[in-house]
């Protein structure tokens, strides 16, 4: 009967979660696949589902998301089930964009125990400070990692589940968090601020990558 939870993951499913049909019955955005939203469901587990992240070189990481204008309980449903998928993945950020739905949603939890789930909706940078040099990773990218320079602190005003605006401000490696996903969410990846020349080796080194796996 599906994967069992861990204590942190059910808290967050719980405040995630309205009593509402899962990704595969009841899709998000309304209109389904007519509406942008195609993302094929890996795994059901009864209450969320693992949603397939979409790696480089799909062109469809390349499309803008839309702003989200229904705040309803299939957007919760989605943003539980993106968590899901985050979590499982050992990632600490998603864009919807990497599960092929092109809407304003990304969600981030950088602590250690698993237990600090952020979505923003709609997020929108309005001030910006500082310089860090961070070596990035990201799941569209499966094993390769490059230094990438951004800002060092962001603030942000983005709506919450329910529609209600707030501002979030991070620094350093959250900081860098935001701007990764706020960046899949415009079309734009980590390699498009790498030199040719490195992100020529870096594409040499995820192929050499994925034939090793293919063949293992
Ligand atoms: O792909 C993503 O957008 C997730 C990405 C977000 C990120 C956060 C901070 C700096 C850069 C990127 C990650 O979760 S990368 C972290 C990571 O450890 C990882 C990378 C590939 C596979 C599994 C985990
Ligand atoms: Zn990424």
């Amino acid at each position: 009967m599906g994967i069992p939870l861990p204590a942190v993951r059910a808290s967050v499913t719980e405040a995630l979660s309205g009593a509402i049909g899962t990704g595969s019955q009841n899709p998000w955005p309304p209109g389904g696949a007519a509406a942008g939203y195609s993302a094929p469901v890996a795994y059901y587990n009864g209450g969320m589902s693992l949603l397939s992240i979409l790696e480089f070189p799909d062109p469809r990481l390349r499309t803008r998301a839309a702003p989200v204008s229904v705040f309803d309980a299939r957007l919760r449903q989605f943003v539980a089930d993106m968590f899901e998928t985050m979590y499982a993945a050992n990632g600490v950020g998603l864009a919807a964009t990497q599960v092929n739905v092109h809407q304003q949603v990304l969600v981030i939890d950088m602590s250690d125990e698993r237990n600090q789930p952020l979505a923003l909706i709609n997020a929108e940078i309005v001030e910006k400070d500082g310089a860090q040099v961070y070596q990035e990773g990201c799941l569209s990218f499966p094993g390769v990692y490059a230094d990438v320079t951004r800002a060092l602190k962001v603030k942000v005003k983005a709506h919450d589940m329910d529609g209600k605006e707030f501002t979030y401000e991070a620094e350093g490696p959250l900081a860098v968090a935001v701007q990764h996903e706020m960046d899949h969410l415009a079309g734009k990846v980590f390699v498009d601020y790498l030199s040719p020349l490195k992100r020529s080796l870096l594409l040499k080194r995820l192929e050499k990558q994925r034939k090793q796996a293919a063949g293992a």
